[in-house]
């Protein structure tokens, strides 16, 4: 292509100027000195490790920008077809080390710092987590985004820049989960960019009055504006010059504040408009998978928040696609974007919305651009977490949206198709509906973002098969087969295995005779590492790694918690939000099992067991009631257990507070095995199971999720399965409830273990009885059904730890085998460029 004339001044000169991307120690250091005299106007006297972080952050930024730039030049200038990931949230964790990976500037800057009198390790770890999400869904999109830069792909990131992210847990003295705000910004950010000039109005309530020109358009006026403002995150690629955008919106007030109240001296009324304003992105909701438990006005902000972000992502992208000149016919040749579950799906109908109101489309030629932009990805299939709106509450704060989504009912049920499909089948008609009858009505949003998509998917295969065959099975009758899919989830390597186990990195270069920039874009070359198996040497190496990652949290207890870890036991994991559809209450009543049992053995006999040290982590929802309780009693068993002189050194748990992405990186390389013990169906994927994998943790888990394709991956001898299958859950659920047999026949095991609580073996059993109950009566998930093979499966643990030698090759097969390419989040976002949204490779090129 012909050389593009320089837009102002000389060129030569400019080009002197721009940073020099030549990184070296000496450019590094000068660089790092500038940020702390002039950013950080600070002297080598009062400089600490937080101000180290920041300078080394602000000079690692600086790098980012200047890719950054340059990919969003090029992307400008190749235009091709982008994607969308619009995500409520986004789990990023910490940034700096990630940077420096993905940059390949980790040694250099190791080296400088140390001349400069710091650590990189203690600089790192004064970072905050940036933790905007709740768990799976939200670390699933950082992972997601890691993985798109990695491979070249067009792809930008669309949140929320929540001044709050998720609560800060801590335990009381009694067990109980108490939040704590997590004012993350409360530091400057360095790995955001405001980019205070690109803004966008987002209206709310007024009023929509139809046009009577039969034109199907209504004009929505009135009603409060608020401003979103955008904050732009730098996503750098591994070892590419991509460095893409993840785009968060703040809400701040349209005007500030009402000059009329102000000098009427009503300075409270004065501020409000821009309180409520600004209140749209000041916090994450900490509920996953339940939103029933929200008052009426946390649903109607948490609407604001969902149309607020839509909206904002909707106009901005707009404008791009705008600037190429195209007609907006050909959006879905230039845009895909995808849903990350039912939270943006309101994006639907404020696109027909923008396209017949503002673009003057018709009605069709609208919703044939909608339905071919669009990808629904689902998560869940629990029944609680399927959002539904209140139509007056939809109604009342977006008048036109719910228009639309009437219309959009009409133009399905009698024009369209179902009725001409299924004639006179009223049931289905009913079930299919965007609108579910009752006090009040409420929209699906499920079916909405299932019909105005081009494609659907769920996280894994059980999971996809589910979505397809219970809570969409009408509109795969409707629409067919093909457009149902699956993408199996996956995760970063670069920070699930070389950030978190640079050990464990090292020593696979050094054994594979690779750079860990090769292997690391490509997992499948994992493989090369099983003939090592029956390498002594390498699997000496193995262990001594896994141990040493022991001894690196058992130190993070100590220093955290003030409490000491037997490093020689084995190390069993569970960490995960807390639901009871997870089973932690199985995992707990596993441990009291085991206690009593060690209880009732003579000493010698106890000699014989194989020693466990069991890790407890994760948040309850505030409102979730029972979740809490759980939380509750694991921390009063630790308290007993780990007391007992008779059975302490062969079991002891610890419940470790206030779990993030950055304990994970701790947490996950040290686990010998790790739990996975949803009740079958539930879990739709999964994802920390494959970062278990890849650090060579073996699996306890039922046949759920993503856990099955990891056995088939590994060969089920590597992999402890145990319990009922998805298809049996029904029935047993059935017989809970209308045939239920007294637990004390059920599950004799059972029945004792929950007396014991109840007798107050762990502090006042009454606290428990809430709890015991939901097994006791209805057991909806079924652990009195899995009990007894649960811990069947947790002896076979024993037995085969027992035999080290063995269990080190099982961890070296899981590592190569199971966790490799298969469940590499390059491997998953390569499928969604391909086969959902039609996306190419864009290779950044310049001087990398
Ligand atoms: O999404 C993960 C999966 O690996 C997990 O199995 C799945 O449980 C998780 C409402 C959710 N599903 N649904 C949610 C999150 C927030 C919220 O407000 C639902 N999270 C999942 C990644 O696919």
């Amino acid at each position: 292509s012909g050389k593009e004339k320089w837009p102002k001044g000389e060129e030569k000169v400019w080009k002197s100027g721009m940073r020099s991307l030549d990184n070296n120690v000496n450019s590094i250091t000068k660089s790092f000195v500038n940020h702390v005299q002039t950013s950080l106007a600070r002297q080598p006297y009062n400089l600490d490790d937080l101000g180290a972080y920041q300078a080394a952050a602000l000079s690692v930024r600086d790098n980012l920008l200047v890719n950054w730039n340059e990919t969003q030049l090029q992307y400008t200038r190749k235009a091709p077809k982008r994607a969308y990931y619009l995500s409520l949230e986004f789990l990023m964790g910490r940034t700096l080390d990630n940077a420096l990976l993905n940059l390949g500037l980790k040694d250099e800057y190791k080296t400088s710092v140390k001349s400069l009198g710091f650590s990189i390790e203690d600089i790192l770890d004064k970072e905050r987590d940036a933790a905007l999400g709740n768990g799976g869904l939200g670390r699933l999109a950082a992972c997601y985004l890691d993985s798109s830069a990695s491979q070249e792909l067009p792809v930008w990131g669309y949140g929320l820049r929540y001044k709050y992210g998720i609560f800060q847990q801590l335990i009381s003295p009694e067990g109980n989960q108490l939040e704590a705000p997590d004012p993350w910004l409360e530091h400057q950010n360095p790995w955001e960019l405001p980019r205070l000039d690109v803004t966008y109005g987002v209206r709310f309530y007024g009023h929509a009055d139809r046009l009577d020109d039969g034109s199907g358009r209504a004009i929505w006026a009135g009603g409060q504006e608020v401003l979103a403002v955008a904050y732009d995150v730098m996503i750098p690629g591994y070892g590419t010059k991509t460095t893409n955008n993840l785009r968060l919106w703040e809400s701040k007030s349209k005007r500030g504040f009402d000059l009329n109240s102000f000098n009427a001296g009503n300075y409270e009324k004065a501020v409000e408009s821009s309180n409520s304003a600004s209140a749209i992105t000041s916090v994450l909701y900490p509920n996953d998978h339940t939103l029933v438990t929200l008052n009426m006005f946390g649903k109607e902000l948490r609407l604001k928040q969902q149309y607020f972000w839509t909206a904002a992502s909707l106009a901005d992208i707009l404008r791009r696609f705008k600037n190429m000149g195209k007609p907006l016919t050909e959006l879905p040749d230039f845009v895909a974007i995808q849903l990350n579950d039912t939270h943006p799906t309101l994006a639907i109908p404020e696109l027909m919305r923008i396209l017949i109101d503002e673009e003057d489309l018709t009605w069709n030629a609208a919703w044939k651009i909608v339905t071919n932009t669009f990808f629904y990805t689902n998560h869940t299939v629990l029944p609680e977490a399927l959002e539904k709106w209140a139509v007056p509450l939809v109604e009342h704060v977006l008048p036109r949206h719910m228009q639309i989504i009437y219309d959009i009912v009409i133009l399905i049920y009698l024009f369209l198709a179902v009725e001409k499909k299924f004639p006179g089948d009223r049931d289905r008609l009913a079930r299919m509906s965007l609108i579910e009858e009752g006090q009040p009505k409420q929209v699906r949003m499920a079916h909405l973002a299932c019909i105005g998509s081009r494609k659907v998917n769920g996280v894994a295969e059980l999971h996809s098969d589910l979505v397809r065959t219970t809570i969409l099975k009408d509109f795969v009758e409707f629409e067919g087969f093909s457009k149902f899919g699956n993408v199996t989830n996956g995760i970063t390597p670069r920070r699930w295995l070389d950030q978190c186990n640079p050990e464990l990195s090292a020593l696979i270069s050094k054994t594979l005779k690779l750079q860990k920039g090769i292997w690391l874009k490509d997992l499948y070359k994992l493989e090369g590492l099983l003939k090592f198996t029956e390498n002594k040497t390498f699997r000496r190496e193995w262990a001594a790694i896994k141990q040493r990652n022991k001894e690196r949290l058992a130190h993070h207890v100590l220093t955290t918690l003030g409490l000491t870890v037997n490093t020689n036991a084995m190390f069993d994991v569970q960490i995960k939000r807390l639901h009871e559809y997870k089973r932690q209450t199985l995992n707990i009543l596993g441990v009291i099992h085991r206690y009593l049992t060690l209880k009732k053995m003579t000493p010698a006999e106890r000699k014989k067991v194989n020693s466990r040290v069991v890790f407890f982590a994760g948040k309850a929802a505030p409102a979730y009631y029972i979740a809490k309780l759980t939380i509750r009693l694991i921390v009063n068993v630790a308290r007993i257990i780990n007391d007992d002189p008779e059975t302490k050194d062969y079991l002891t748990l610890y419940f470790l507070p206030d779990y993030s992405v950055s304990l994970a990186e701790i947490l996950i390389p040290a686990s010998d095995i790790s739990q996975h013990i949803s009740t079958a169906g539930t879990e739709a994927s999964g994802t920390s199971n494959m970062k278990f994998c890849l650090n060579g943790g073996l699996l306890l888990g039922t046949v759920d999720g993503a856990n099955i394709e990891i056995a088939e991956e590994v060969g089920e001898s590597n992999v402890f399965f145990f319990g009922h299958l998805t298809p049996a859950v029904e029935d047993l659920r059935y017989q809970h409830l209308y045939h239920p047999i007294p637990i004390e026949e059920n599950c004799p095991a059972l029945a004792h273990v929950l007396n014991q609580v109840s007798a107050g073996l762990f502090g006042d059993g009454g606290v428990y009885e809430p709890l015991l109950n939901t097994i006791r009566q209805g057991d909806y998930y079924l652990l009195s059904d899995d009990f007894d093979s649960y811990i069947e499966a947790l002896a076979m643990v024993d037995d085969a730890y027992r035999d080290r030698d063995e269990w080190i090759k099982k961890s070296i097969r899981t590592t190569a085998k199971a966790c490799m390419g298969k469940f590499s989040s390059d491997r998953a976002i390569n499928e969604y460029a391909e086969s959902y949204w039609n996306i190419e490779a864009t290779p950044i090129n310049g001087n990398k």
